[in-house]
């Protein structure tokens, strides 16, 4: 890892969203759709990537980047899938950026991977203003953040390109209304695809399956 040096007053997001762009060119260029996957920690998003892995695993070649502050106890749990897989620690930052992916990428075999899945920090804050590269955005999360979450957070769920209501399952017992975070959601975002999902018993998995479905064939027609 090297450190770059940043003249005063040089837009640190500006020069973010050029590495990025520099990432999504390279992945484009090995013929890999990437999928950032934001959302608070514990809303479900390696148990997402771990199920789409056992669905998908034998009909794409699937790598993931796992992004954690410290340890790499979610990278452990998409290389016993064994996919290939780079964890990165973020250290004290609460999110990935363009940078440290680039060092990812160098890992991993891109020209052996159709999808490529990177969990970033769970935050709902500043991912949002840091693209990586992917092609889609999806944010996961839980009836059991509250139903306000989505309100609350306007900015992250303006940028996704897919949001997932996970947990409804457990809906009544926390006296949540995940039709009500749909709705937030498509008030914020009037273009964006919202489904619930519950990963415990597979509600709403078949239309992540069309989403990851439409969202490669998209990117492999470019
Ligand atoms: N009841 C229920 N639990 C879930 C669901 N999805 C994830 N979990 C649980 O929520 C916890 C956090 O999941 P994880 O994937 O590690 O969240 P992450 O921090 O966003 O990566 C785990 O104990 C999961 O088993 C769901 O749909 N329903
Ligand atoms: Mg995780
Ligand atoms: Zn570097
Ligand atoms: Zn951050």
């Amino acid at each position: 890892m090297h450190t770059t040096e940043i003249p005063i007053g040089y837009d640190v997001l500006a020069a973010n969203s050029e590495l990025a762009r520099s990432n999504r060119h390279k992945l484009e260029k090995h013929g890999v759709t990437a999928f950032n996957i934001m959302g608070a920690i514990g809303s479900g998003k390696t148990l997402l990537i771990e199920k789409t892995i056992e669905r998908l695993g034998k009909r794409h070649r699937i790598g993931a980047i796992a992004g954690d502050v410290v340890a790499r106890i979610d990278a452990a749990r998409f290389e016993k899938h064994k996919i290939p897989t780079i964890g990165l620690n973020t250290g004290k930052e609460c999110h990935l950026d363009a940078h440290l992916v680039e060092h990812g990428l160098e890992k991993l075999p891109l020209d052996s991977l159709d999808i490529l899945f990177i969990e970033n920090v769970g935050n709902l804050i500043c991912p949002a203003d840091y693209e990586l590269g992917e092609h889609k955005r999806v944010v996961v999360v839980s009836v059991s953040e509250g139903d306000d979450i989505v309100e609350k957070h306007p900015v992250i769920f303006s940028t996704a390109d897919l949001i997932i209501v996970n947990k409804i399952d457990i809906a009544d017992a926390v006296n949540a209304d995940a039709d009500k975070m749909v709705r937030d959601a498509r008030l914020i975002n009037p273009r964006i695809d919202v489904l619930k999902m519950s990963l415990k018993t597979g509600d709403g998995f078949d239309e992540w399956m069309d989403f990851l479905n439409r969202s490669i064939k998209k990117n492999s027609s470019l």
